[in-house]
C-alpha cells in the first residue's frame, strides 16, 4: 500500500520524466532527481521528545527534553522555548538555534518545577516551543508545539510538634516544653488548641495561634507539674490537641496526636519532728516539739512515742498523737518536762522511739525515728557562764521586696545573769534561770531596730560554753532574720 509520500514521489516521477522529454539538456534529469529526493525525506518538522515522564516536582525534579529537526532547513531555525506559567516550572534555555549543518544533531533543554510554600495541589501547565523564525518557510510556517507538564505538590498540611522523649514534669513545679509550627504556609490564621487530659498533675495554655508569616517559626509551649500532698506515685498524662480552626480549609480541623507525660511525685511518707533534737532541758522546766506529717494519709496514721532512756529524768505530755487525712498537717506538740527531785545526777540522757501504725500501707509501721534531748541537772551548781564571748550572725533582712544577706561579728560578755553585748549593739539584759537567752533588742539604731534573739546556753565537754538560736526582725515593712553563735572558751 502505498503512502503519501510514495504516490507524491511517483507523481513527481512521472511529471519530471514527461516534462524533461520536452527538454534538450544534456543532463535532463538531474536538478529534478533533486527534487524529487527532497520530496522523498520526511517532511520538515520540528520533532520533541521528552526523556522522562512529563512530571516536574516543587523539589526541583526536572523533565529532560531533544529537540532535533527532521529535515536540513535552508538556513537557520531558532526555536523560542517558554514556560507556560513559570510559577509552576521554568525552562533552561530560552532559544534553540539550528542551522543548514547541524540540524540533525539533537539539542535538549530542560524543564524544572518551581517551589512554592502553599498547598496548592499538582499543577499543569505547558512548554511552548514556537512561534519559529527562520528564512525556510517551510519552518516559519510550523505550528508552534505544545507540551503540557505537571508539576507535583510537596506542600503537605499539617501540624508539625516536636517533643523529646519521656517528658516529666515534677509536683516540685518543673516543666517541660514541646514546640509547634505548620507544614506549610496557610492562607490564613491557624489556631491549635490544646488541653492537659489531667489538670491534677499538669497545666498547659489553651491555644497557639501561627499566621501566614511566622507558620514556619516553631513556637515553644510549656507545660507545668502541678503539686498535691498526696503520696500518688509518678503519674502520666497527656497534652491533647483539639481540631484546628481556620479559614484555609487544607488546616480547618487538622488533630494532632497527643503528647505523654509523667508528673513525677514528691510526697513521701513520714513524721516531721520539730525541732530534730533539743539540746537541754532543765529539770523543773518543759520544751516542747512539735509532730506533723509529711503527706496526706490515705487513712489515720497513730504516732506512738515510746522512751527508751532516761524514764527517771523526764516525761512526755503525750505519747499517742492521731493524725486524719484532714488533719495531718497540723502541728501537734508534746511537751518534754525536765523531773526534779533526783539530788546532784549532771546532766542526764533522755530518748525516745516514734513509732506509726495505720491502716494506709504506706505510713504503717515508718521506721523509727529515736529523739535525744539532755536533761539538764538544775541540783547541781550552775556551771558559771562567766567570760566573754564572740562569734557571728548571719541571714537576711528583706524591706519592701529588696532582700539583703547581712552578716556580722558579735561580741557579748556574761557575768552573773547578766549579757552584756557590745557588737553588732550595744545592750544589757539579764539572763533568765534556764540558761536561755532571749533578748529583744528595743533600739532603734538603723536596720537592727526591733531585733530578737533567741538561744540556748549549752556548757560543752571541753569546759566552753556557747549561746546559739536564731535572731529575727518583724517591723512595718523589714522582716528577716538568721542563725547566730556566740562561745566562751573553756575557763582556766
Ligand atoms: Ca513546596
Ligand atoms: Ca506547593
Ligand atoms: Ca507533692
Ligand atoms: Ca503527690
Amino acid at each position: 500500500m502505498l503512502d503519501e509520500y510514495c504516490f507524491q514521489f511517483l507523481s513527481r516521477l512521472a511529471r519530471c520524466v514527461s516534462t524533461n522529454r520536452k527538454r534538450s539538456s544534456s543532463n535532463p534529469i538531474a536538478v529534478s532527481c533533486a527534487e524529487i529526493l527532497e520530496v522523498r525525506v520526511v517532511p520538515s518538522a520540528v520533532q520533541v521528545t521528552p526523556l522522562s515522564g512529563l512530571v516536574t516536582t516543587e523539589a526541583g525534579g526536572a523533565v529532560q527534553f531533544e529537540v532535533v529537526l527532521t529535515s536540513q532547513p535552508k538556513g537557520k531555525v531558532k526555536i523560542p522555548i517558554a514556560s507556560s506559567n513559570p510559577k509552576e516550572g521554568v525552562v533552561s534555555t530560552k532559544q534553540l538555534i539550528f542551522t543548514s549543518a547541524n540540524w540533525a544533531a539533537p539539542q535538549s533543554f530542560t524543564v524544572k518545577g518551581v517551589d512554592d510554600l502553599v498547598t496548592d495541589g499538582d499543577n499543569a501547565y505547558d512548554v511552548v516551543l514556537g512561534k519559529f523564525k527562520s528564512r525556510d518557510k517551510v519552518y516559519k510556517a510550523l505550528t508552534p508545539i505544545t507540551q503540557a507538564i505537571t508539576n507535583t505538590d510537596d506542600d503537605i498540611p499539617g501540624v508539625k510538634i516536636t517533643a523529646g522523649n519521656n517528658l516529666t514534669t515534677t509536683e516540685a513545679g518543673g516543666a517541660a516544653n514541646f514546640s509547634v509550627k505548620l507544614g506549610s504556609q496557610p492562607t490564613s490564621n491557624v489556631v491549635i488548641p490544646f488541653q492537659s487530659s489531667n489538670t491534677a498533675e499538669g497545666t498547659v495554655t489553651s491555644s497557639i495561634t501561627f499566621t501566614p508569616k511566622n507558620w514556619n517559626q516553631s513556637q515553644t509551649v510549656k507545660i507545668t507539674g502541678v503539686n498535691d500532698s498526696t503520696i500518688d506515685g509518678n503519674q502520666g498524662y497527656q497534652v491533647i490537641f483539639g481540631t484546628t480552626q481556620s479559614l484555609d480549609q487544607n488546616y480547618a480541623g487538622l488533630t494532632a496526636d497527643p503528647i505523654s507525660l509523667t508528673n513525677l511525685d514528691d510526697d513521701t511518707a513520714g513524721v516531721v519532728v520539730s525541732p530534730s533534737s533539743i539540746s537541754a532541758v532543765n529539770e523543773g522546766s518543759s520544751k516542747n516539739f512539735a509532730f506533723r506529717l509529711t503527706a496526706q494519709p490515705a487513712a489515720d496514721v497513730t504516732v506512738t512515742l515510746t522512751v527508751i532512756d532516761g524514764l527517771d529524768q523526764a516525761t512526755l505530755s503525750n505519747t499517742t498523737l492521731t493524725f486524719t487525712p484532714v488533719n495531718w498537717k497540723t502541728s501537734q506538740n508534746v511537751a518534754v518536762s525536765g523531773l526534779l527531785g533526783d539530788g546532784i545526777d549532771g546532766n542526764q540522757l533522755f530518748r525516745f522511739d516514734i513509732d506509726t501504725v495505720s491502716d494506709d500501707s504506706l505510713f504503717n509501721l515508718l521506721p523509727t525515728q529515736t529523739v535525744a534531748v539532755t536533761i539538764r541537772d538544775s541540783e547541781a551548781p550552775a556551771p558559771t557562764l562567766d567570760g566573754n564571748y564572740s562569734g557571728i550572725y548571719s541571714g537576711s533582712i528583706s524591706t519592701f521586696g529588696f532582700s539583703q544577706s547581712v552578716s556580722g561579728n558579735i561580741e557579748a560578755s556574761v557575768v552573773g545573769n547578766t549579757f552584756t553585748m557590745t557588737q553588732p549593739i550595744s545592750l544589757t539584759k539579764t539572763l533568765p534561770g534556764d540558761g536561755t537567752v532571749n533578748i529583744f533588742l528595743p533600739i532603734s539604731a538603723a536596720a537592727f531596730s526591733g531585733v530578737t534573739f533567741t538561744g540556748d546556753t549549752v556548757e560543752n565537754p571541753d569546759g566552753s560554753v556557747t549561746v546559739s538560736g536564731s535572731w529575727s526582725i518583724t517591723k512595718l515593712g523589714v522582716h528577716g532574720g538568721g542563725t547566730w553563735s556566740i562561745t566562751r572558751a573553756p575557763l582556766a
